[in-house]
């Protein structure tokens, strides 16, 4: 490709806006260009990097058996009140009639879809187990997009679903996508870890691992063991098993103490109420209010800690947890926010397990500028739901061998999961079995944030001033630059070197723009190509300069120069 042709505007200034860095070099470098928040459009640059990402997921899809297709993205309402999600997910799914008044969603994932399809496709077993998967643009109306690609609301993911007799099966299929993914995102070049996640609305259904991308910019925390080979998802972590770690002193502290009143007028937050009270945070009982698939629950957890909503979400196996809105909090207790408590609730209460092994704690009188003191859990507000419901805390045992837990920023990059039946029991997705009996199917799905990976390997690959990406997915792999275009002896090795590059499908990228050095050098950084070869002063006698990932320029004569990066292209290629 000519520089001169390619539509690549690079910025030299940082768009003040973005905060990542992968979402300032998108932007300098004339990858992507925001076409409204959270929605972005691919120039040529971007474009190619992004295919090529999609190149390696089909050629590893393909490889493990899986069979490509393509699903709408505009999908009838239908089929998410078939499966009951309609009218669980919220502003998050964006919702759209046509001219006939029908209603619609425009898909923000495909099981409804898949289902719908292979409910109508598979009816014997003779066609199981099968993987099928589509690379499509997804839409999920984030409230906050943000860092670019990173949290979109229209983005490109890969979503793979199988589909097995049985559990075993399933199994299988599994691990055979876990596998795949571990080859995808080696070849993209990324450090990652797979780890447990949070099963999420799937519930008790099975397992789930999430393949992170470790990055400071990362939203997700992952936790790890220092020691042994435990990693998990914040949102599912656990320190050693929680129940023996509150030992059960409430049982026999139900003493006789009555609560007592104590006024705290508009003393709201957990900070504020230690000072006002002048006790450790962790004699508090946190009063928290969620929405869990439209009912109202209470969560407790001691004052010091972190309520999870992705524990209170799997606990109660539903599909969405979020906190309560402070009209909703004043409903569920009669108080404000920051007075909520258990004593007298109506609502379901979750008891985190360290708040029922206290013997009393403090915590919201349901009423304006009221607080109790002397609850007792067990005696003034029920235990029957005890679990796992705050967050882990660096340095906790690993609950596996006990060492300390450390904590990693990540970035989501693949999340796969154990369906199940969840779709094929509410759609009525079965097949026939060989002992004539009708079954349902059991599901897998798996997917691939690509737009997503994209940002991933600019986030771990830009450092002091330069993107290099892998030679896997870079849009080119060797940058020819002749300093002075003008030269008649530059431009002529320039464009020997261009012809044998692409003979040997090198895919070069000669810049034939009549620019200062400076300002190819610094386009050159931001276009990421692994190998430059520099024609300057050295051509008269048929001399260039050669630089690799290291940064490190040497003069090489250019038919070495040409071999070297033949070479070097397919070290790094084929290993
Ligand atoms: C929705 C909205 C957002 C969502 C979902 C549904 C996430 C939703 C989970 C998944 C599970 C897997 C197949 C590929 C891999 C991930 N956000 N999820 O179901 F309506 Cl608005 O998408 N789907």
């Amino acid at each position: 490709m000519r520089q001169s042709q390619l539509l690549m505007t690079t910025m030299r200034d940082v768009p003040s806006e973005a905060e990542a860095l992968s979402h300032q070099w998108m932007l300098r470098g004339g990858y992507i260009r925001q076409t409204a928040a959270g929605i972005y459009s691919y120039l040529p640059l971007g474009w190619r990097v992004l295919r090529k990402i999609e190149a390696i997921i089909r050629q590893e899809m393909d490889a493990s058996g899986g069979q490509e297709m393509l699903m709408p993205a505009v999908q009838p309402a239908e089929l998410w009140k078939e499966s009951g999600r309609y009218d669980i997910y919220g502003s998050e799914l964006i919702r759209l009639h046509d001219r006939h008044d029908r209603e619609f969603v425009l898909g923000p994932t495909h099981e409804e879809v898949i289902t719908s399809i292979v409910r109508q496709e598979i009816s014997s077993y003779r066609k199981l187990p099968v993987n099928l998967y589509q690379i499509q643009s997804k839409y999920r109306d984030e409230r906050r997009p943000r860092f670019g690609l990173l949290r979109g609301r229209e983005f490109l993911m890969k979503d793979a679903y199988s589909f097995d007799r049985d559990w075993e099966g399933l199994d299988v299929s599994y691990r055979n996508m876990y596998e795949t993914y571990e080859r995808i995102f080696r070849r993209c070049g990324l450090t990652f870890r797979g780890v447990e996640a949070d099963a999420g609305a799937i519930g008790g259904q099975g397992e789930t691992h999430e393949f992170m991308a470790l990055a400071d910019i990362g939203e997700d925390t992952v936790v790890s063991c220092s020691v042994c080979s435990y990693a998990a998802n914040l949102e599912r972590a656990e320190s050693k098993a929680p129940a023996e770690q509150a030992d059960r002193k409430s049982a026999a502290a139900a003493g006789h103490s009555a609560i007592e009143q104590i006024l705290t007028p508009n003393v709201k937050s957990i900070q504020e109420l230690t000072n006002f009270l002048q006790v450790g945070s962790e004699q508090l009982i946190k009063t928290l209010i969620y929405q869990v698939d439209g009912e109202r629950v209470a969560v407790l957890v001691r004052g010091d800690r972190e309520a999870n909503e992705a524990k209170v979400k799997s606990y109660l196996e539903a599909e969405l947890a979020e906190l309560a809105s402070a009209e909703e909090v004043m409903k569920a207790t009669g108080a404000p926010v920051g007075f909520a408590g258990p004593v007298g609730l109506s609502l379901k209460v979750l008891v985190d397990y360290e708040v029922a092994a206290m013997a009393e704690g403090i915590t919201g009188g349901n009423q304006g500028d009221l607080h109790l003191k002397g609850v007792r859990p067990g005696r003034d507000f029920s235990l029957e739901y005890t679990g796992d419901f705050r967050n882990v805390i660096e340095g906790e045992p690993c609950p596996r061998c006990g060492a300390p837990l450390e904590f990693h920023r990540g970035i989501e990059l693949g999340h796969v999961f154990k369906l199940g039946t969840k779709y094929s029991d509410a759609m009525n997705g079965m097949y026939l079995d060989s002992d004539g009996r009708e079954k349902p199917l059991i599901m897998g799905c798996y997917g691939i944030g690509v737009s997503r990976v994209m940002a991933a390997i600019a986030e771990q690959r830009i450092s002091d001033e330069r993107l290099v990406w892998p030679m896997s997915v870079a849009p080119f792999k060797v940058h020819i630059i002749p300093v002075a275009v003008k030269d008649e002896a530059q431009m002529k090795l320039a464009e020997h070197i261009y012809s044998e590059l692409n003979k040997a499908g090198l895919e070069p990228l000669l810049d034939d723009r009549d620019e200062r050095a400076g300002v190819k050098f610094k386009d050159a950084d931001l276009a990421g190509a692994p190998l430059r070869l520099i024609v300057g002063r050295g051509a008269a006698n048929g001399e260039v300069e050669w630089m690799g990932e290291d940064g490190i320029k040497i003069h090489l004569p250019v038919e070495e120069a040409i071999q070297r990066s033949r070479e070097e292209v397919a070290r790094q290629l084929y290993g």
